[in-house]
This record gives structure tokens, C-alpha cells and sequence, in this order.
């Protein structure tokens, strides 16, 4: 038998990361991934693909790192000998990186060149190949240049977040263009879904969603509702990934639906699935408003689709709902004419659309 393919992923512990790992899991990989040390787990989202270390058909480890610690990163490196590299590890919330500009860019822009260097040294050194897969955002074409936004529009980064995320882009070129690296940089658009962290504005709307009905809260305080984004569904967009790195050479990707909607029609559709009425619940918190906004974004994934044959399989309203549904389910409400998981039940919903059309 021969070895399985060994993929390293920082991040592993965020959405993306899980649904990564489960993605190459099922490709028969052998997933190693970076967490760091904290008081309590944070494993969460990745329980249900556990297996203990000591068990032989453990095929996910996990070791204790930080992308602020190049060390470690050399250290994990050399031991995993991984043939991909996932950099997912980010302070990601765009609000928070104003307040914590200096860990934001650390842990972004210089995590990603200390992996960068790592990967750069352990190459040379061994002659062994690494494919680096770096999770770049539509956040960095901030103030609008153009519309649809493609792998050539200019960026304009407009928070301490996106300029790092934009420092990370350009070593990431600068690697692939320097040393030869197989480095590819998605430009990932808004991806969501139900292990979206609880900050960020869908997922604070689904579960507040949730909480209404189940009298557990009163209110939904938010900030600007008129911004714009192009939001798709998370295990789509984890392919993607998977998928530049099989690719002959080594290029930058829009991931993206094409489609674009406003935060309000957000909790239009999230309010709507219970029979509220969004006006009725939800007041304004200026704490909540960024010193500067990223007002409309919306991504062509033409490139994506042709080169990678990439395509996203939820829509917006499908998406809301699948969101809504396991919030729901969170706090105990279940539909009983509901037999699988809300998750899969609409994905197949699509896929059956879709075989229709
Ligand atoms: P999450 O915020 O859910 O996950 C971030 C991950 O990074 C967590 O595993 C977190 O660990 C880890 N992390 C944070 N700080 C460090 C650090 N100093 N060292 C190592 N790891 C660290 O993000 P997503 O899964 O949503 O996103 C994945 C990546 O894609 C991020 O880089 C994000 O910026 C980027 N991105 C995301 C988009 C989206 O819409 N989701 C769109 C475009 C880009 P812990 O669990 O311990 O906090
Ligand atoms: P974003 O996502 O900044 O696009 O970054 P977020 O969900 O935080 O905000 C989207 C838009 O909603 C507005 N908004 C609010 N946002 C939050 N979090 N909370 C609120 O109460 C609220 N009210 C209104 C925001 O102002 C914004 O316009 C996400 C992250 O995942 C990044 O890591 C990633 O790179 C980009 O998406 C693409």
C-alpha cells in the first residue's frame, strides 16, 4: 500500500478548517492539523471526525502551534513532511482587526511569511515538493474599483485586516515568483454556514433567529445593515481549495457566487423563515460600525469555473435557511417532517433542483 497524501492545515479549528479536513478526509488524506493551546477545547467542530491517536485508523492529528511562532511552525513542518499546505489560521474578524490592529497583522501578514519561509527552506532542503494554498479575501478590494470584481481588479484594502490579508497575497506571489513555489492565493468571497462564528453578521442573525422563537432573547442589535455581500456556502468553498492545488500550475482564484445581497435582505429571509417580522426585533448599535466600511462587494467566478470546473450548489435563500434551520435545531426546535439534518436536507433539495433543470 502506499502512503495516503499528507495535508498540514492552519485553522483547522475555524469553519473552513473543518470542513476542509472533513473534504480530505474523504479523499483517503492524512489531515494534520495547527491548534493552539487554550484553557478550554476548541475542538468543537472537529469532534465528530476525532479519532484517538492511539488507534490505527487514526488518520487526523492535531498539534499545539501558532502562526505567531515560526519555531513551531519549522518544527510541525519538518515532522508532518506534508505534500499540501493550508494557511486558514487568521485573527479573521474585520471589526476586531481595528481594535487589535498589531496581533491582526502579526498572525495574518507575518504568519503567513514565517510559513512562507518555512515551506521555502524545508523545500530546498529536502528537494520535496510543498503545494501552499493561501486564504486571501475579498475584503482586500475594499472601496470600490469595479464591478464584478476579478483576479485583476486593483485592491483597495480598507481595514487592518484586509492590508494584512493583502500582504499575505503579494509574498504569496512573491514566493511562486521567486523560489518557485507551487503557492496559489484564493480570493475567497463571504462563505458561510452553520459553524460560522457566532461574530460575524449571518450567523449572528440565524442564531439570534433561533433564540427569538425559543424566548432565550429579546433584541438583535447591529450596525450597518445596508452594506452588500457576495455570500456563499462554506463547503463549497473548501473545494475550491482543494482544487487550485491540483491544478498543472500554480495560479490565483475568485471564489465567489456572483450574486450580490444586502445585509437587510439577510434578515429579511432569516425572519422570514419563522413568520417574524425583522423590524420588530432589531435595533441599531453604533459599537457595531467600522471606521471604515467595505460597502459593496460581488465576485465573478469565471475563472474558477472554467479552470477549476468549480461551481457553487446553494443559493442565498437556500442558504439562509440552512443557517436558520440549524439554529433552530440548536435550541431545540426541530421540525419533525424534517428526517435528516437541515444541512444536508437542502443540499439535497439542490442537487435534486439541479438534476431537474
Ligand atoms: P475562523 O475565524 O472560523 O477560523 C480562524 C482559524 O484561525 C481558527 O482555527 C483559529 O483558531 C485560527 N487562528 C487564529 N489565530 C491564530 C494564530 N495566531 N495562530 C494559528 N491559528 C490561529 O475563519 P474561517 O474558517 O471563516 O476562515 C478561514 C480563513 O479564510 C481565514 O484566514 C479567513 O481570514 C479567510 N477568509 C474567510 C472568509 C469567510 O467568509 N469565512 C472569506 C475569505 C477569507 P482558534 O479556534 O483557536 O481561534
Ligand atoms: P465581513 O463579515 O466583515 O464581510 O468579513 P461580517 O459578517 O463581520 O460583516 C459583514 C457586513 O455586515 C455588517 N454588519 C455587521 N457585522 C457584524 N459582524 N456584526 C454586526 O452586528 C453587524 N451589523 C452590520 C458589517 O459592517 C459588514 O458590512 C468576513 C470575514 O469572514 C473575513 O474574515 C473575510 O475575509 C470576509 O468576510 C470576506
Amino acid at each position: 500500500m502506499t502512503d495516503p497524501k499528507r495535508a498540514l492545515i492552519t485553522g483547522i479549528t475555524g469553519q473552513d478548517g473543518s470542513y476542509l479536513t472533513e473534504l480530505l478526509l474523504e479523499k483517503g488524506y492524512e489531515v494534520h492539523g495547527i491548534i493552539r493551546r487554550t484553557s478550554t477545547f476548541n475542538t468543537d467542530r472537529l469532534d465528530h471526525v476525532y479519532t484517538d491517536p492511539h488507534n490505527d485508523e487514526a488518520r487526523m492529528f492535531l498539534h499545539y502551534g501558532d502562526l505567531n511562532d515560526g519555531t513551531m511552525l519549522r518544527r510541525i513542518l519538518e515532522q508532518v513532511e506534508p505534500l499540501e499546505v493550508y494557511n486558514l489560521g487568521a485573527q479573521s474578524h474585520v471589526r476586531v482587526s481595528f481594535d487589535s490592529p498589531e496581533y491582526t497583522v502579526d498572525t495574518v501578514a507575518m504568519g503567513a511569511l514565517r510559513l512562507l519561509e518555512a515551506i521555502r527552506d524545508y523545500q530546498q532542503r529536502t528537494g520535496n515538493e510543498v503545494r501552499y494554498y493561501q486564504a486571501g479575501s475579498s475584503e482586500m478590494y475594499g472601496k470600490v474599483q469595479e464591478i464584478p470584481q476579478t483576479e485583476t481588479t486593483p485592491f483597495y484594502p480598507r481595514s487592518p485586516y484586509a492590508c494584512a490579508k493583502l500582504y499575505a497575497h503579494w509574498q504569496t506571489v512573491n514566493y511562486r515568483e521567486s523560489y518557485d513555489l507551487f503557492a496559489c492565493n484564493g480570493i475567497l468571497f463571504n462563505h458561510e454556514s452553520p459553524r460560522r462564528g457566532e461574530t460575524f453578521v449571518t450567523r449572528k442573525i440565524t442564531r439570534a433567529v433561533a433564540r427569538i422563537v425559543a424566548k432565550q432573547q429579546k433584541k438583535l442589535f447591529m450596525g450597518n445593515l445596508d452594506s452588500k455581500r457576495d455570500w456563499g456556502y462554506a463547503k463549497d468553498y473548501v473545494r475550491a481549495m482543494w482544487l487550485m492545488l491540483q491544478q498543472d500550475k500554480p495560479d490565483d482564484y475568485v471564489v465567489a457566487t456572483g450574486e450580490t445581497h444586502s445585509v437587510e435582505e439577510f434578515l429579511e429571509l432569516a425572519f422570514g423563515r419563522v413568520n417574524l417580522n425583522w423590524r420588530d426585533y432589531v435595533e441599531f448599535d453604533p459599537r457595531y460600525l467600522r471606521p471604515a466600511e467595505v460597502d459593496l462587494l460581488i465576485g465573478d467566478p469565471a475563472k474558477a469555473k472554467k479552470q477549476l470546473q468549480w461551481e457553487p450548489s446553494v443559493t442565498f435563500q437556500e442558504l439562509v435557511e440552512l443557517m436558520v434551520d440549524a439554529d433552530l435545531e440548536a435550541v431545540g426546535i426541530v421540525d419533525p417532517d424534517k428526517v435528516v439534518h437541515p444541512e444536508l436536507a437542502t443540499i439535497r433539495r439542490t442537487q435534486l433542483s439541479q438534476s431537474m433543470a
